[in-house]
């Protein structure tokens, strides 16, 4: 039996809450010891990992880990927001009440760490000092080590982030059980796992896996789960999928600042690291702030819209990283950087990674090479010669610092003021490269109709749009007709309004298939046109929805792209798009309490088509 009182105390965690809520968990969980962990803890249990063959070196200063097989990804299905108010319940959001989840979890966790270690990990989901601190203190009690040290990387984590909090009973209670994942039925009816958070006890319980956001509780279950509903509840913030960057314009001295959502997989990493293209890189700087979540709020000062990164680090997708596409990753996740890969291609011989699109074809000598399963490359049998040698969602877990264009004032307590907000999806026609959106109803409108193709033939029907409305259709932890009143309010709340864009990098030929746009670093040039056409210095062309860069004003310095191709990028296809209303109204349709000023602006852009096609 363990004395959790005395080892809480040694460990310096003097907040009787949590002290409270560990011995609970500890006795229900059945695990063994207890350990608190503060970030200092890193070398020692990297070294613990490696020794006990849960990571392998991967070169200098750097990491692997491979995950359970059938455990790989997010699953959407198995995620659940609870809580006591079946007002909560919206269309994305899997609502159950919190009397039934909570016994359940607690069935599913009873003596499931038995003979383990149960980790505790405080830590902060903010820059320190931020006014938003009160909803960013959590602890994630864990009983997996890999866990505690993605979660080192990712979130600021150490006790003095709990012992001092202005209410001590006010942090975030998190519990992650991995379970036997050999006997969890991922995938089957008879699926064992359950991601639940609820939200109105400020409670997380994830059980079932040791990946990414259904293991690393302070990301995706706190910074955006629980984080959106806190921020609703208090009227005080909105927390979305976004990244975060800033551009300083060397010539003019100016600096501007921009979020936005894309849906998982299409992009936020490549843009907030990007390199500005090398014909502007006199002139133009691109700084990281984050990669994945953004918490917005007004700031009674200035009455702008600040935003903070709460992370700590960047859990990235592997494919197509490369010194092309994204240099600054390149570095970030180079020599000595403490990076964690997870999934990839791996080389038992000399602890070398790969991954598909890291080099254009896979390392000739397959000596050493195992994929991300484990099965030696040479050895693969021949009907699984041409599957992928890294999983499609294999990731790098570094830090923020890390990242060579980090801005220096990442960590600011107060944020930074944010001059456009831009969504962008996967669409191979229709979304032009850039459209900007000056109404701010017709802007959230916009991040309401947010989609990518539906990629699978079973997913969706060709042509139509998976909406992922901001981008949060995963994270959303409350009805969506509520949630779009509060973005409306705390935008409404701004005396001086983001600009508003949606983007699209995904364009492809009808024909060959050929992205139309290169992308990455070259989309910074989408972006230079929104700042100009803000600050007055371009006009660009109204269309129905929304005002489009002319080729003039689109700076190509340095780029070769097809007048043909170029065309179909800025172009409008008013036919096409008035398809793509009558889907949008259905998508609407499904949310009830909807504001009135979403549906107007709805009517607004369908009818300015309209007028276009007659
Ligand atoms: P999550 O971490 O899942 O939220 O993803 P993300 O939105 O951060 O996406 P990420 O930047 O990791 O990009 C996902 C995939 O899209 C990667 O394989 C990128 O190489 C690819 N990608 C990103 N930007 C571009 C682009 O501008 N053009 C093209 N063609 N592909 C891109
Ligand atoms: C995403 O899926 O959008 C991610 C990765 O950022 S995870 O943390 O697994 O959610
Ligand atoms: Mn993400």
């Amino acid at each position: 039996m363990i004395d959790v009182d005395v080892v809480l105390h040694e460990a310096g965690l003097e907040n009787s809450h949590v002290q409270d809520f560990v011995r609970h968990w500890a006795a229900l969980t059945g695990a063994e010891r207890i350990e608190v962990i503060n970030a200092s803890d890193d070398p020692r249990l990297l070294r613990e990992a490696l020794d006990a063959g849960e990571l392998l070196p991967a070169g200098e200063g750097r990491y692997y880990s491979r995950s359970y097989v059938k455990d790989t990804a997010r699953s959407e299905e198995r995620t659940v927001v609870a809580t006591s108010d079946p007002a909560d319940a919206g269309v994305y959001n899997n609502w159950r009440p919190a009397a039934e989840m909570r016994p359940l979890l607690e069935e599913r966790m009873r003596g499931a760490s038995a003979g383990k270690t149960m980790y505790v990990v405080p830590y902060l989901m903010a820059p320190p000092g931020s006014p938003l601190e009160a909803y960013a203190a959590g602890v994630e009690l864990t009983d997996c080590r890999t866990v505690v040290l993605h979660m080192i990387r990712m979130a600021r984590v150490g006790v003095e982030h709990i012992n001092d909090l202005a209410d001590p009973a006010s942090f975030v209670r998190g519990v992650h059980v991995t379970g036997d994942l050999e006997t969890l039925g991922q995938g089957t009816p008879d699926d064992q796992r359950y991601f639940v958070t609820v939200a109105d006890e400020r409670t997380i319980l994830h059980y079932g896996s040791s990946y990414g956001g259904n293991a690393l509780l302070g990301k995706i279950a706190h910074g955006l789960r629980q984080a959106s509903y806190d921020g609703w509840r208090s009227g005080q913030f909105l927390a979305e999928q976004f990244m975060l960057l800033g551009i300083t314009d060397r010539e003019t001295g100016g600096t501007y600042h921009i979020c936005g959502g894309f849906p998982s997989a299409s992009g936020k990493t490549n843009l907030a690291m990007m390199l500005a293209p090398d014909a502007l890189g006199d002139r133009y700087h691109v700084e990281f702030y984050g990669d994945d979540i953004a918490w917005l709020r007004v700031d009674p000062e200035d009455g702008r819209i600040y935003a903070i990164n709460p992370e700590f680090g960047v859990f990235g997708v592997a494919k197509d990283t490369n010194e092309a596409t994204n240099p600054t990753a390149v570095d970030a996740i180079g020599p000595d950087t403490g990076t964690i890969f997870t999934n990839v291609a791996y080389n038992e011989n000399t602890g070398d990674v790969w991954w598909e699109g890291k080099t254009p074809e896979p390392p000739a000598d397959t000596t050493g090479w195992r994929d991300w399963t484990g099965q030696l490359i040479s050895e693969r049998p021949a009907d699984g010669k041409d599957a992928p040698w890294a999983h499609p969602n294999s990731r790098f877990t570094t830090t923020l610092a890390k990242v060579p264009n980090i801005a220096p004032d990442f960590d600011k307590a107060q944020g930074v003021p944010i001059d456009a907000i831009i969504f962008g999806g996967r669409t191979r026609d229709r979304e032009p490269l850039i459209r900007a959106v000056t109404d701010v109803a017709e802007g959230v409108y916009d991040g309401l109709t947010l989609g990518a193709e539906a990629t699978f033939a079973a997913e969706g029907v060709e042509g139509q749009l998976r909406y992922d409305p901001m981008s949060m259709r995963p994270f959303l932890s409350y009805a969506e007709g509520a949630y779009a009143a509060h973005w409306l309010a705390i935008i409404g709340a701004a005396t001086s309004k983001p600009l508003f864009a949606h983007v699209n990098w995904f364009q492809r030929d009808a024909e060959d298939g050929r992205f139309l746009w290169p992308g990455y670093r070259d989309n910074l040039r989408a972006l230079l046109w929104l700042m100009k056409l803000k600050n007055g210095e371009v006009t660009g062309i109204r269309t129905p929805v929304g005002i489009v860069p002319t080729r003039e004003e689109l700076d190509l310095a340095g780029m070769d792209v097809r007048p043909e191709d170029l065309d179909r990028l800025l172009g409008i296809d008013v036919a096409r798009w008035r398809q793509e209303m009558e889907h949008r109204e259905e998508h609407l349709a499904q949310f009830g309490g909807l504001p009135e000023a979403i549906w107007e602006a709805h009517r607004r852009v369908a009818a300015a088509l309209d007028a276009a096609q007659s």
